[in-house]
C-alpha cells in the first residue's frame, strides 16, 4: 500500500502518557472516591440504572493490580462522527491489553454499534494497529450512528459479546453513544452478565465535557484545521480587499468550535449560539449585527471581512428553535405518514395543520431550498441534521437584502460582495495533533486499566490537560454522573447532558471583551498549519479554550 511521507513519519511518533499510566500495568491501581449523583433527575435515573447508578470517581494511582495479567477479550466500537485520534484510542487500548497479557485479544466491532448487534467483527492484530497509529479517520473498523435501542438489539448485543467470549466492550463516542454505553452497562448487569462497558469521550464538537472530562478528543485537531483555513481566508480577503466571507463551522448544537476558531483567528464577527439564545436574539437582530460591521468597515474603506457562524445557530434563535422542536415532534409522531408525502409543497400543506401558525409562517417565509433542509431526515437520535441547513447562505442573502435597503436610504455607501463556506468534514479526519495523539492514546490505555481493574459503566478520563502530558491525571468517571432526562424524539429519555458554551466562562468572556474592536478594525490572526515536528511550544500546544478555562 502506498502511503504519504507524513503518514510514514507519524507511524514512528511515540504518544506521551500520564505518569500514572507509565508504571508497569501490575502497578496501576485505582483509588475510588465517594458515590456520585447525576447532574439532574436523580430519582428517575436511580430507577433506570438500578445496578450502575452513582458509582464513585476512579483515579489511577501507583499500587498493586493483581488482575493486570488476566487474559482478556475486548470488543471496541467507533461510534458517530469521525474525530481525529480515534485510531490512537484503539492503539492505546491494544497496547495496554498486550502489556497485561500477550494472549489478550482485541476485536473491532465494524461500522459502529451495529457491529455489536450483528456480530460483525475483525480481529485487531499488531500489523493492522501499526498501519493506523497516529493517523486520522475511523477507517480501521468504520463507524456508524446506529443506536442500541430496542430489547432485541440489547439482547443481540449481549449474545454477540457472549459468543465472542468478550470480557468488555469499549465504546468510543460522543454524548449519545456514551448514553448508549451507560444503558448497555446497565443491561449487562441486569442480565447477570459480568461483561464490562467502558466509554471514551469523542467528538470534534467539544460538547462532551465536565469537571472530569476537560475536552473530548478531536476538538483540538478539528479547531486547528478550521482555524488554519479561516486564517487563510482572512489573509486572502485582507489582500484582495473585496469579499465578505461567511463561514459556517461544524459543531452541531454547541458553539465551542466557532468560539475556539474565533479566539485563534480574530474574525470580524462570530456568533455564539448560546449567547443568541440567552439574549433572545431574532434573525433580524443577527442580520443587523453583521450589517452594522459591514457599514462601519465600509466607512473606513474596508469592504471585506469574515463572519463565523456556528452550525447549530438556527436551533438557538428562539423563533427557529420553536419551529425545529415542533417539526421534530410532528414528524416523530407521524413518521410513516410524513415519509409517504412526496414533494415540498405537499409537505408544507401537511405541516400547516400539524405545527403552530407562527412557526408555519416562518417556515414558509424561508427560501424554499433552505426550508426543505429543515424537513430532511432526522438522525437516529431524532435530531435535525444542522450540518445540512445552509445557515451561512440564509444569512448571506438576508445581509445582501438589508444592505440594499440601507443603500437606498443612503446609510451605506460601500461595495458588497460575498462568498460562503462550510468547514466541517474537512477537519474530522485530519492527522491528529500531538495533543490529540497523546490524549487519545492515554484514553485508550486508561480504558484498558479500567477494564483490568474490574470497573463497568465508566468513561475513561484524562485531566489537567493544559499541563505537559506527564502531569495529566488519568482515571474514570461514572457515566450516570453526567446524565439527566431530556425530551428527545417526542419522548422523555435518559441522556448525557451536552455541555454548551458557558457565556459566563473565561473563553467566552475573552472573546466578548475583544469583539467590538474586531468588528470594525482588521485584527486577523493567521495560525497557520498544524505542526507535527518541532518545538513543543508549537507542536504540543492545546486549544485556547482549554488554556483559558484552566487559567493559562
Ligand atoms: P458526533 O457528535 O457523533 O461526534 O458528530 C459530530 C458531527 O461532526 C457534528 O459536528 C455534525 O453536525 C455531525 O457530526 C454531522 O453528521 P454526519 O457525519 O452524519 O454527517
Amino acid at each position: 500500500m502506498e502511503i504519504s511521507v507524513l503518514q510514514k513519519e507519524r507511524y514512528a511518533y511515540k504518544p506521551k502518557l500520564p505518569e500514572s499510566l507509565l508504571h508497569s500495568v501490575s502497578e496501576i491501581a485505582v483509588e475510588l472516591g465517594q458515590p456520585t449523583e447525576s447532574v439532574a433527575n436523580q430519582d428517575e435515573l436511580r430507577k433506570i440504572f438500578k445496578h450502575s447508578y452513582g458509582k464513585p470517581i476512579a483515579a489511577f494511582v501507583k499500587g498493586k493490580n493483581e488482575a493486570a495479567s488476566r487474559e482478556l477479550k475486548v470488543g471496541v466500537i467507533l461510534s458517530g462522527g469521525q474525530a481525529p485520534g480515534g485510531h490512537n484510542v484503539i492503539a492505546g487500548l491494544f497496547d495496554g491489553l498486550k502489556k497485561g497479557n500477550a494472549n489478550s485479544q482485541l476485536y473491532g466491532l465494524k461500522g459502529g454499534p451495529k457491529g455489536l448487534i450483528e456480530n460483525d467483527t475483525i480481529p485487531l492484530k499488531d500489523a493492522i494497529i501499526d498501519e493506523y497509529r497516529n493517523t486520522g479517520g475511523f477507517d480501521i473498523i468504520g463507524s456508524g450512528r446506529d443506536k442500541i435501542e430496542t430489547d432485541e438489539q440489547f439482547a443481540a448485543s449481549l449474545e454477540t459479546a457472549k459468543k465472542l467470549g468478550l470480557n468488555a466492550v469499549v465504546v468510543i463516542g460522543g454524548d449519545d453513544s456514551n448514553t448508549n454505553a451507560a444503558l448497555l452497562a446497565e443491561y449487562f448487569l441486569d442480565k447477570g452478565s459480568d461483561i464490562q462497558v467502558i466509554g471514551c469521550p469523542k467528538t470534534i464538537d467539544g460538547d462532551l465535557k465536565n469537571e472530569y472530562i476537560e475536552t473530548s478528543f478531536g476538538f483540538d485537531t478539528a479547531c486547528k484545521t478550521y482555524s488554519e483555513l479561516i486564517g487563510n481566508l482572512c489573509r486572502d480577503t485582507n489582500s484582495a480587499k473585496k469579499y465578505w466571507h461567511f463561514v459556517k463551522l461544524m459543531g452541531r448544537s454547541a458553539s465551542h468550535i466557532a468560539l475556539e476558531c474565533a479566539l485563534q483567528t480574530q474574525p470580524n464577527i462570530c456568533f455564539v449560539s448560546e449567547e443568541v439564545e440567552a439574549k433572545h436574539l431574532s434573525v433580524e437582530q443577527i442580520v443587523g449585527q453583521i450589517c452594522d460591521s459591514v457599514v462601519k468597515r465600509a466607512e473606513r474603506g474596508h469592504d471585506f471581512g469574515v463572519v463565523l457562524i456556528p452550525e447549530g445557530l438556527v436551533e438557538f434563535i428562539p423563533e427557529m428553535k420553536k419551529l425545529i422542536s415542533e417539526l421534530n415532534d410532528a414528524i416523530a409522531a407521524n413518521e410513516a405518514q410524513f415519509a409517504a408525502i412526496s414533494g415540498f409543497a405537499d409537505q408544507l400543506a401537511w405541516l400547516k395543520s400539524h405545527i403552530d401558525a407562527a412557526s408555519y409562517n416562518i417556515l414558509q417565509s424561508l427560501p424554499a431550498e433552505i426550508a426543505q433542509q429543515f424537513l430532511m431526515d432526522r438522525d437516529p437520535h431524532g435530531n435535525v441534521q444542522v450540518s445540512r441547513i445552509d445557515t451561512e447562505k440564509l444569512l448571506e442573502g438576508m445581509v445582501a437584502k438589508k444592505l440594499a435597503e440601507l443603500k437606498k436610504k443612503n446609510a451605506y455607501k460601500g461595495k458588497y460582495s460575498s462568498l460562503t463556506h462550510f468547514f466541517g468534514y474537512e477537519g474530522r479526519c485530519a492527522f491528529p495533533t500531538n495533543f490529540d495523539s497523546d490524549y487519545c492514546y492515554s484514553l485508550g490505555f486508561g480504558a484498558f486499566a479500567l477494564i483490568s481493574l474490574g470497573l463497568t459503566g465508566y468513561l475513561s478520563s484524562v485531566r489537567n490537560l493544559s499541563e505537559p502530558a506527564n502531569k495529566w491525571k488519568a482515571g474514570g468517571v461514572p457515566l450516570t454522573m453526567m446524565m439527566n432526562i431530556e425530551h428527545r424524539h417526542g419522548k422523555e429519555k435518559p441522556v448525557i447532558r451536552k455541555a454548551l458554551v458557558d457565556i459566563e466562562g473565561k473563553p467566552f468572556k475573552a472573546f466578548a471583551a475583544a469583539r467590538e474592536k474586531w468588528a470594525v478594525e482588521t485584527c486577523f490572526l493567521y495560525p497557520g498549519a498544524i505542526q507535527y515536528f518541532g518545538p513543543p511550544s508549537v507542536c504540543d500546544d492545546t486549544t485556547k479554550t482549554l488554556k483559558l478555562e484552566q487559567g493559562k
